[in-house]
């Protein structure tokens, strides 16, 4: 009695579709860790997990793209590369068993997720050309070859009996495999491929090291225009309420980039051109730093938004007044005669971000920001420049790793968003939130001190009340006002009873707009109604 007759085994036929499958994975598995490799060397953005979510993500519809913000928040990137990944995994072990039978076809199965890598790659709006397709194409060939000869080990002949047959050599030779041949291949490839990837990711992480040293020597020169002191009373002491200055590392961040652009301020360029523009011009980081800087506390907020939501952030910029430098390129906005009337401001990574020129050139602090709280601008957060513009959400003011400005018309050119159903003009509404207490807080009975921030950017906020239950507005008392382009704090101390009490807040801003109660989406032009919270006073 030979060992595999004692031992309980697989069946053969489910040990070979396993093995199959397994072989489809370690396919996988090759083509994506040595598409890493080559997308090291070619670009981080090149590789086909990055260029199919980046594809992916420029088509996802306005709605899908929201809630994915809204469940994942920051997360929804990393979410969408695991979803990626699972569908190439499922597909994978399908491959492996088609390749059992029809060893060609499985392999040429590989074959076609390279060419569907290869063409997100080159079709992407940063793409630099068709070097982009190589890390795809190389990888789908070299997990179709493992395929191929992994798969060999499972389908030998089965007609020619073996010559030295002991007992088990003629089992498994009978079940048409070669055991030894395979184990040693499949971990050959698997160990291979750990290398391959392994070297693709220490080189992607070590590469952009030119900007990172870039961004560390810049050095911000004071601005001639600096901001006046937040006043004192600007941030209350209430346990729990937003920081007035939201540092750098809190600062919320949405994007489509899947992986953040690292530019090298010495070499990066920002071209100003188009319609009406009499003398374009093109400008380095340091024509930029060796302009006039003014410095500002301007609050972003994000369209997307949700009442009560945390995409938005208070900071304190430094950066080039945009309407003199447009006025030096010879624009002047539709209310004075010009002929453009849209600002498009594109990224390195191929964003499109459409202002109106009137607002950018209305008096308003818009900036092409180069310092956030003191410090260069993060990478996250658009290094070397970036656009901002008092008032409106960043989808149509805010666009990061700016290159390239262009005076167009609103009929002329739908922007990113805008082709994504999204409005072409979007002022931030007037809105407010409670920091403190949180959602289903139990405080005890007495007072409670509530808190939180109202926002009217470049309008001001000048009123906010709360309503308890279905109680009468009562005023909130404002903290001292910043900017009218910065969010304002307010307080509220509560005569808690005992029980269940909701909470509920609006603002009125400067131009006597009180918040309005109708809710409203985030799609097309942002969220509005009213901020409530539920708490339970014990
Ligand atoms: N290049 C680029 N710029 C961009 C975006 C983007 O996806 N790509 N998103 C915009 C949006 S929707 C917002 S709300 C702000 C967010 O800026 P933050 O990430 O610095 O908070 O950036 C804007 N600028
Ligand atoms: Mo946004």
């Amino acid at each position: 009695m030979t060992d595999d007759e004692k031992k309980p085994r697989i069946p053969r036929n489910w040990l070979r579709l396993i093995l199959g499958s397994f072989s489809g994975a370690l396919a996988g598995f090759a083509a994506l860790a040595v598409a890493e490799l080559v997308s090291a060397w070619v670009r981080p953005q090149s590789g086909p997990v990055i260029a199919v979510g980046g594809a992916a993500i420029d088509r996802t519809p306005a709605g899908v793209k929201d809630w994915a913000i809204r469940n994942f928040g920051t997360n929804d990137k990393l979410v969408l590369q695991l979803g990626i990944l699972a569908v190439l995994a499922l597909f994978a072990l399908a491959l492996g068993l088609v390749a059992l039978r029809y060893r060609r076809t499985g392999a040429a199965g590989v074959l076609v997720f390279g060419i569907v890598g290869a063409a997100a790659a080159t079709s992407r709006p940063d793409s630099t050309g068709l070097t982009d397709a190589l890390p795809s194409a190389v990888g789908a060939a070299v997990g179709a070859v493992v395929l191929f000869l992994l798969v060999g080990h499972l389908t030998l002949p089965t007609s020619k009996p073996s010559p030295s047959s002991s007992e088990e050599g003629d089992s498994v030779r009978a079940a048409g495999w070669d055991r030894r041949g395979f184990v040693i291949a499949a971990t050959a490839a698997a160990a291979a491929s750990a290398g391959a990837g392994a070297l693709g990711r220490s080189l992607t992480g070590s590469r952009g090291q030119d900007a990172i040293t870039s961004r560390r020597n810049v050095a911000l020169p004071t601005p001639a225009s600096p901001a006046p002191s937040v006043p004192k009373g600007a941030q209350l002491r209430i346990p729990g309420i937003s920081a007035f200055t939201t540092p750098n590392n809190d600062f919320y961040r949405v994007d489509t980039a899947l992986v953040v652009p690292k530019v090298n301020a010495t070499t990066w360029q920002l071209r100003i051109h188009g319609k009406g523009v009499t003398r374009p011009v093109t400008l380095s980081f340091d024509d930029l730093l060796q302009r006039e800087l003014i410095e500002r506390d301007i609050t972003l907020t994000c369209v997307s938004n949700e009442v009560g939501g945390p995409y938005v952030g208070n900071a304190r910029w430094i950066g080039v007044r945009l309407a003199d430098l447009l006025a030096e390129c010879g624009v002047k906005p539709p209310s004075r005669g010009g002929p453009a009337d849209q600002l498009v401001a594109r990224s390195v990574d191929g964003m499109t971000i459409g202002s109106p020129v009137d607002d950018v050139m209305d008096g308003r602090d818009a900036l092409l920001a180069v310092g956030m709280n003191g410090q260069p601008l993060p990478f996250e957060h658009g290094f070397p420049v970036r656009m901002l513009v008092p008032g409106l959400y960043g989808y149509v003011s805010a666009c990061k790793w700016i290159k390239d400005i262009e005076l167009t018309t609103f009929d002329a050119y739908d922007s990113y968003w805008v082709k994504r159903k999204w409005a072409r003009k979007a002022p931030i509404k007037t809105q407010s939130r409670i920091d403190t207490p949180k959602p289903f807080a139990r405080p005890e009975a007495g007072t409670v001190m509530v808190g939180g921030v109202a926002w009217a950017q470049h309008r001001g906020i000048d009123k906010v009340e709360i309503r308890v239950d279905d109680g009468p507005w009562q005023e909130a008392r404002l903290a001292a006002e910043d900017s009218r382009d910065t969010w304002r704090q307010w307080s509220f101390p509560w005569q808690a009873s005992k029980g269940g009490h909701t909470l509920t807040v609006r603002a009125t801003d400067r131009t006597g707009a009180v918040q309005t109660e109708k809710r409203a989406r985030t799609i097309p032009d942002g969220a509005s109604g009213r901020h409530s919270v539920v708490v339970t006073v014990g």
